[in-house]
């Protein structure tokens, strides 16, 4: 197994400066341990815990939560990748004219999750509303859309309930960003095809 199959991402906020503050180095927005109630805490239980040897948060993909992490470790980060990372999502019925290559969008977050562009004008974004469901929508006009359910992001397969014009219903689709020469097991994780 390798870690850059999309498993743990640094997020680009760190509380180096101040303990147990959280900034995001892009548009400095601020989260404060015990910031009070209704704050968005987007840490899992238990975490922060590294006090001052753990600066950087990173998020865990299965759980949907974030760690604070060594920040010399060496994970990819949404916001130090040269390139960025390419999700495929493989299984979409043919003329399903929904996008099968996505990247992460970093600049916004919904209900506290990051969202995927499609290459030309399909999103996959957390439910602003309702927790655990994420959505495959066109930007532009009708052409179909669909939703399945995921605990944390929808990486892996998963049942997508598909609403197009060329096929309506439940259907496995697989999102991950595994290589040409990687085989993608059914949680999202990447191994060589020689190790399958
Ligand atoms: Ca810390
Ligand atoms: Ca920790």
């Amino acid at each position: 197994m390798v870690e850059h199959s999309a498993v743990r991402f640094w997020t680009g906020w760190d509380d180096i400066d101040e303990e147990d503050v959280y900034r995001n180095g892009i548009n400095n927005e601020v989260i404060v341990r015990n910031g009070g109630s209704g704050q968005w805490w987007p840490f899992y239980s238990g975490k922060p815990n590294g006090g001052r040897m753990e600066n950087c948060a990173a998020l865990n993909v299965f759980s949907g939560g974030w760690n604070d992490i060594d920040c010399g470790k060496d994970l990819l980060g949404f916001c130090r990748m040269p390139v960025r990372l390419r999700f495929k999502l493989r299984g979409l019925p043919e003329d399903a004219s929904l996008d099968t290559q996505y990247s992460i969008d970093t600049d916004n977050l919904v209900n506290g999750h990051f969202s995927l562009d499609g290459y030309t004008d399909s999103k996959i974004l957390h439910s602003a509303t309702t927790e655990n469901q994420w959505r495959l929508e066109k930007l532009s006009g009708a052409g179909g859309m669909a939703t399945t359910e995921a605990f944390g992001y929808p990486f892996g397969t998963t049942t997508w309930t598909l609403s197009t014009p060329v096929f309506n219903g439940d259907i496995p689709l697989s999102l991950n960003a595994c290589g040409k020469d990687e085989f993608n097991c059914d949680n999202g994780i990447c191994v060589s095809m020689d190790k399958r």
